[in-house]
C-alpha cells in the first residue's frame, strides 16, 4: 500500500452522526483510509486530546460584494477566506449579487474573476436576484445553475432588492423547474419603513433605533408570507438569518405541518443583544445588522431552535463593513441608522462561538455542532459527500479542535479586514489549531500555510433535503398539476 501524504492519528473523529477514536489517512487530497490504527504518513499529526472534525462550511457570507446600498464589503476573497480558515471553515458560499439593470451572466463572470486569484479555501456562489426579468429567469438563471450555482437569495425588504410577492412566486417556480434552492431574507419592508420614518422625524436616529424599526413582528410577518408562498407551490425555501422567537415559532409550526421550510441562524443572535447597539454616539453601528439583535429571551429561543432541529444551518452572515465613512458611518456622528451599512463580521468567530457556547456548555452535542456547521450545508447546497463530512473518498477538509484553549477576543487576533469585532472582550473556549483543505495544511501554529489563489471554485450539484419535514402539502400538489398540466 502506498504511504499516505498525511496521517492524523489518535484523535476523536466526529461526523454529524458518529463519534469515534479513529486515525485518518489522506492521499491525493482525499480521505483514503479510516481505521483504529494507521501507520504514519509522510507527514504525521498527533491529534491526541483533540477533536478531528469536518472543516466548516459557511453558506452565508458577503465577500467582495456590493451591498444593496452600493457599499463594498471590507473583505476581499483573500482576507475573507483567510479569516474563515482561521475559524475552522474550509468552504464558503458567498453571494454573487445581481443589481438591477445588470445581467446574471456578467455578474457571475465578475465574481469568478474576483475570487480566482485570491481565495485560499474552496468556495461556491449563490446568486442574489435583484431583478427577475423574463430573460434572466428563463435564460440566465438556468445557465448559472448549470454552472454549479444552484441556489439564490431573494429579499423581501431593501428598496434596491425587494421583490413583490408575484415576483417571489415566479422565482420559486423557476427554482422548482430548474432544481435550485431559494434563500429568503424575510422582513416586512413597509412595517420597517413606516416605523423608521417616524423614528427619524422624531430625532431617534441613533443605532439602537435600528432594532426598534426592524421589529420582530416585521420578521414574523414576512416569514409567514414566504412560507405561504412556498406552500402554495410546494417549493422548499430556506429562511436565512432568523433572529426572533416569533419567526422561529412560525417556521417550527410550518415544519410540523409537513411544509418543506428550512431555516438558518447566525452567531450574533446567540451571544449579542440589542443592548450592544446602545453605545455612545454612533459606536453602536458596529452591532447593527438585519434582522437586528434582540433580547435574552430571543437568544434562548434561537438556541432551542438549534437544539430541536428547527434550524438546519448555522452561518456567519459575515457582512464586513468598516466603522468609517465608507460604510458604517457615512456622515460621521450625524449618521442615522437608516444610512449605515447593515451587517456584522463573524466568519472567523462563527464556529468557535458555537463550540464554546453550544458544545462545551452542553446545549448541543458534538454531532449537532458538525451537522449545523458543516454537514447540513453540504447536503442542502449540493456539496455532499465531497464536502461536509469525514468519509473515505471525501475531500480532506478538516479542522482539528483543541477543546482546552481559551481566548479572550481582541480584534488583533482576527484575520479579516474589517477593523473591529462585535465580540471584543468575549471569552470563548475550544479553538481549531490545524485546518486542512484537500489535504493541504492551511493553518498551523497560528500561521497561514498556503498561497493566495490556492482555493478552488466548487461546482455544486442539486440541493438535497436534510432532516426536516418533507411531506408535500396535499392542496399544493393539486395546484401544481393544474398550473403545469
Ligand atoms: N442581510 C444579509 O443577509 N446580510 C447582511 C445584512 C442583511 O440585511
Ligand atoms: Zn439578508
Ligand atoms: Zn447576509
Amino acid at each position: 500500500m502506498d504511504s499516505f501524504d498525511l496521517t492524523i492519528r489518535n484523535g476523536t473523529v466526529a461526523t454529524a452522526t458518529e463519534t469515534s477514536r479513529c486515525d485518518l489517512g489522506i492521499r491525493g487530497g482525499k480521505i483514503a483510509a479510516m481505521a483504529e490504527r494507521l501507520p504514519a504518513g509522510q507527514r504525521d499529526i498527533d491529534a491526541a486530546g483533540r477533536y478531528v472534525l469536518p472543516g466548516g462550511i459557511d453558506s452565508h457570507c458577503h465577500i467582495e460584494q456590493l451591498s444593496g446600498m452600493g457599499i463594498m464589503s471590507a473583505d476581499d476573497f483573500y482576507s475573507g477566506t483567510v479569516s474563515a480558515a482561521f475559524g475552522g471553515t474550509t468552504t464558503i458560499i458567498p453571494f454573487a449579487a445581481q443589481h438591477r439593470g445588470t445581467s446574471v451572466t456578467a455578474t457571475v463572470a465578475d465574481y469568478h474573476e474576483r475570487a480566482r486569484a485570491k481565495a485560499v479555501i474552496d468556495y461556491g456562489f449563490h446568486l442574489i436576484i435583484g431583478e427577475p426579468t423574463e430573460k434572466i429567469m428563463n435564460e440566465e438563471l438556468p445557465a448559472a445553475i448549470k454552472g454549479g450555482i444552484t441556489s439564490f437569495k431573494v429579499y423581501m425588504t431593501y428598496p434596491k432588492w425587494k421583490l413583490e410577492d408575484y415576483q417571489l412566486l415566479e422565482v420559486l417556480n423557476v427554482a422548482q423547474r430548474e432544481g435550485a434552492l431559494v434563500m429568503v431574507h424575510a422582513e416586512n419592508d413597509d412595517m420597517i419603513r413606516w416605523i423608521a420614518k417616524r423614528l427619524i422625524e422624531r430625532g431617534h436616529g441613533a443605532p439602537k433605533f435600528h432594532g426598534v424599526a426592524h421589529d420582530a413582528l416585521a420578521e414574523a410577518e414576512a416569514t409567514n408570507r414566504i412560507i405561504m408562498l412556498s406552500r402554495l407551490l410546494s417549493v422548499p425555501v430556506l429562511i436565512v438569518h432568523v433572529s426572533s422567537p416569533e419567526a422561529t415559532n412560525t417556521i417550527r409550526a410550518a415544519q410540523t405541518l409537513g411544509a418543506r421550510i428550512y431555516a438558518e441562524t447566525c452567531p450574533q443572535y446567540l451571544v449579542l443583544t440589542a443592548e450592544d447597539m446602545d453605545q455612545p454616539g454612533v459606536e453602536g453601528a458596529k452591532w447593527c445588522c438585519s434582522p437586528p439583535l434582540r433580547d435574552k429571551a430571543a437568544q434562548e429561543a434561537i438556541w432551542a431552535g438549534l437544539a430541536n432541529g428547527t434550524f438546519q444551518t448555522y452561518s456567519s452572515d459575515h457582512a464586513p463593513y468598516k466603522f468609517d465613512e465608507t460604510a458604517k458611518i457615512p456622515r460621521g456622528e450625524q449618521t442615522t441608522f437608516k444610512e449605515m451599512a447593515n451587517g456584522v463580521p463573524g466568519i472567523e468567530m462563527r464556529l468557535p462561538i458555537l463550540f464554546s457556547e453550544g458544545v462545551l456548555k452542553g446545549r448541543l452535542s458534538l454531532n449537532q455542532f458538525v451537522a449545523l456547521g458543516a454537514t447540513n450545508h453540504a447536503r442542502m447546497y449540493g456539496l455532499y459527500p465531497r464536502k461536509g463530512t469525514i468519509a473515505v473518498g471525501s475531500d480532506a477538509d478538516l479542522a482539528i479542535w483543541n477543546p482546552e484553549i481559551e481566548k479572550r477576543i481582541d480584534y488583533s487576533m482576527m484575520h479579516d479586514a474589517v477593523g473591529y469585532t462585535p465580540y471584543e472582550g468575549h471569552l470563548y473556549k475550544g479553538w481549531p489549531e490545524i485546518v486542512t483543505s484537500r489535504g493541504r495544511i492551511v493553518v498551523e501554529d497560528g500561521q497561514l500555510k498556503v498561497e493566495r489563489g490556492s482555493g478552488q471554485f466548487i461546482q455544486r450539484g442539486v440541493p438535497g433535503p436534510v432532516a426536516a419535514a418533507t411531506t408535500v402539502d396535499g392542496p399544493a400538489r393539486k395546484l401544481r398539476k393544474l398550473i403545469h398540466g
